[in-house]
């Protein structure tokens, strides 16, 4: 057998990439289980990205103006985990020894904030591609707004692989779409066009020509014959930076399971180890020594730790020009510290409108706009937008362009009717940094980006999401619209924080909490119809808000409540409503508004207690949704007024009636309890 060789240029390159092949074939033979096929196939296109392409310093994962780079096909995780090893990100051969067990920094799939390098988590097919989409806007967008005398301070490319997986989900033709609209030139894909995906060759469920449909979403097109030829990939890339006014794809015809004699080519190397005698062989066919495992001669070492080391130069002139810029901008300086600090600027807690006893009705979104717009210029790298229904959602920011390759500092980002894509960008946007994105669409449409919200809370991506129309109270356009389990849903993914405001007051509370929310994505839910402004020098402050759920009204009796009423959103004013009736009739009753259940179960018992006192059984909750979850509240002996059905088409106020969402329902099932 001959050993790996480095005696020209292009064995030396062969050697690297063997090397990264077999990194990937060891852990996944050690693991048992995970994807040797898709590393081995495009380690010669990892191996050309890091060395010759991607700008980055491998001491420094956080320098904000490296290439971002995606690995949106994210079962083929090795490929990552081997680059960030060689080029010294902080992966140790031990981490990936350790590949897919309880605690590694190396599992299954890249997990963000795992190991240093790895930009965002990826593994439900389509997602990476969104966020990189998102990265790609943040980018264009910061590049616009931070410039020195020589031009824009972030400058970077954003680089994704994506498989025939990636291609098929409807997310990412739903981000290639919009990236091209966008013109997003410094976006580039490499797909990895092996013609396999998990259960057989693609041609069973995959037909269309993927070049001409990314040409027809106005991307740059290029395609690579020979995933080995590294010169041919090397020109690919260079063309692909050249063009700045379209993202770029680059379709690579790669071989599955390359180099083993039995498997490559096949399904069966996509994602289970291939056995012991098939890496035998594999690594005999490659010419690679049988022992030891996870082999990585000195010389492939020393040529990877010297390419993570090579944008050194880079970053640091990068640092040198900013702190120039520093000294001559400092008002820049700051608003970019806060930026990327996601703090809003002095002043902004004044800045948010006031409303009280005299205030008319006003529907909770017509709120939300005008706290939107009243922070922007306090967050002036907020962007963000709606999936067309910005008018609806209240979203659009008065005082800024559109978000266009004409106007890259515009901050309203038009998604289109793209749901998917517009919160898997957001994840992207968040990741990036410097930009605090916000989305919006109808609350029912979380439907559509579930995969997103659920991927954005298993990461921390602080998104604001506006979600209006949060119920039968958006009337007429019926129960295809009108959420009903949505809430629940939010509710139960981990992570993601849910607040349901029930007047004015409450919904500037909620933004006011929103905006230094910067650990996980939060969503604002929020009604279409008017809701009357709650007596706050009646009632409680709003501000209660801050923990969950508070005591909005209370008996004035020593012995505290023998019923609480807890309440959200529109169904406030209705549990006021009896409250008031009962406190009449001389009942200890007591209304507790609970926008935000998961902030409210974080706080200490005592405060728990304080709001819903242990020894009251008599507990009633008003939501118009399902009653999923409420039992959690109102305990065995309690009862739930909700809507364990889909809605209707009808006036708001119709519906409200039909499904005992009144103030003498809520009363009569209060009196119920108490019996
Ligand atoms: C949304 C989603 N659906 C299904 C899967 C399970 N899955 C993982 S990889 C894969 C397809 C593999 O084909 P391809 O994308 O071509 O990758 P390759 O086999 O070339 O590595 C599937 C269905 C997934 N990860 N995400």
């Amino acid at each position: 057998m001959t050993l790996p060789s480095f005696d020209t240029p292009e064995t030396f390159d062969k050697t690297c990439v063997d090397t990264i092949r077999f990194l990937a074939v060891d852990a996944v033979q050690r693991a048992e289980s995970g994807h040797p096929g898709m590393p081995m196939g495009l380690a010669p296109v990892a191996h050309a990205l890091w060395t010759r392409h991607l700008k980055y310093d491998a001491a420094h994962p956080d320098w904000p103006d490296r290439d971002r780079f995606v690995l949106s096909a994210g079962h083929g995780s090795m490929l990552l985990y081997a680059m960030l090893y060689l080029t010294s990100y902080g992966l140790t051969l031990d981490d990936l020894e350790r590949f897919r067990t309880l605690g590694s920094r190396t599992p299954g799939h890249p997990e963000h904030g795992v190991a240093p390098g790895i930009e965002t988590t990826t593994g439900p097919l389509g997602q990476g591609f969104g966020n990189a989409v998102g990265m790609a806007i943040a980018e264009a967008f910061l590049g616009a707004t931070f410039r020195d005398g020589r031009g824009p301070l972030v400058d970077h490319f954003t680089y994704v692989i994506a498989s025939d997986g990636d291609l098929m989900e409807g997310v990412a033709s739903e981000a290639a779409s919009l990236a091209g609209h966008l013109g997003l030139g410094k976006l580039i894909v490499l797909y990895d066009d092996n013609q396999v995906s998990l259960d057989g060759p693609t041609a069973a469920a995959f037909t269309e020509d993927r070049v001409a449909r990314f040409a027809a979403y106005a991307w740059h097109t290029q395609t690579v014959a020979d995933a080995n030829d590294t010169a041919a990939l090397d020109a690919a890339l260079k063309a692909a930076r050249a063009e700045s006014t379209r993202p770029s794809i680059i379709a690579v015809r790669s071989h599955i399971g390359y180099g083993s004699p039995h498997l490559q080519d096949t399904s069966k190397a996509h994602g289970a180890a291939l056995g012991l005698d098939e890496v035998r062989a594999t690594k005999e066919n490659l010419g690679w020594p049988l022992e030891p495992t996870f082999y990585v001669p000195d010389d492939v070492l020393l040529f990877y730790r010297e390419a993570g080391a090579r944008g050194a130069t880079a970053r640091c002139a990068w640092e040198e020009r900013v702190a120039a810029w520093r000294a001559t901008s400092p008002d820049d300086a700051a608003r970019w510290d806060r930026a990327f600090d996601r703090e809003p600027a002095p002043g902004w807690r004044e800045a948010l409108p006031v409303y009280g006893p005299d205030s008319p009705a006003v529907a909770t979104r017509s709120v939300s706009g005008a706290c939107l717009n009243a922070l922007a210029p306090f967050l002036p790298t907020m962007i963000g937008g709606s999936a067309d229904l910005a008018s609806s959602n209240d979203t659009q920011l008065k005082d800024a362009d559109i978000f266009a390759p004409d106007s890259p500092s515009g901050r309203n980002i038009w998604f289109g009717v793209r749901e998917h894509a517009m919160a898997a960008a957001a994840n992207g946007m968040a990741l990036h940094g410097g930009v605090v994105p916000y989305a919006g669409t109808f609350f029912v449409f979380t439907d559509y980006m579930r995969p997103a919200l659920r991927l954005g809370a298993l990461m921390g991506a602080p998104v604001k999401y506006v979600l209006t129309h949060d119920s039968i109270g958006l009337g007429e356009d019926g129960p295809t619209h009108q959420p009903v389990e949505h809430l629940a849903m939010l509710r139960a993914t981990p992570g993601f924080t849910v607040v349901r405001p029930a007047d004015a007051a409450e919904t500037v509370a909620a933004w006011r909490l929103a905006v230094t929310w910067n650990t996980g994505p939060m969503a604002l839910v929020l009604t279409r119809q008017k809701l009357p402004v709650i007596d706050r020098a009646r009632y409680a402050p709003a501000d209660g808000l801050a923990r969950g759920a508070y005591v909005l009204a209370d008996a004035a009796a020593a012995e505290g409540p023998e019923i609480v009423i807890v309440a959200t959103g529109s169904e406030v004013q209705l549990a006021l409503g009896a409250h008031e009736r009962l406190v009449a009739e001389g009942v200890r009753s007591r209304v507790v508004s609970m926008p935000c259940r998961s902030l409210f179960f974080a706080q200490d018992q005592a405060y728990r207690d304080a709001v819903l006192p242990p020894g009251v059984a008599a507990r009633l909750s008003v939501e118009a949704a399902t009653t999923f979850g409420w039992r959690d509240v109102v305990g065995d002996h309690g009862d739930s007024i909700g809507l364990d059905r889909f809605g209707a088409s009808a006036p708001a106020a119709e519906l409200f009636a039909a499904f005992g969402f009144t103030v003498d329902h809520v009363y009569d099932r209060a009196r119920a309890l108490l019996r």
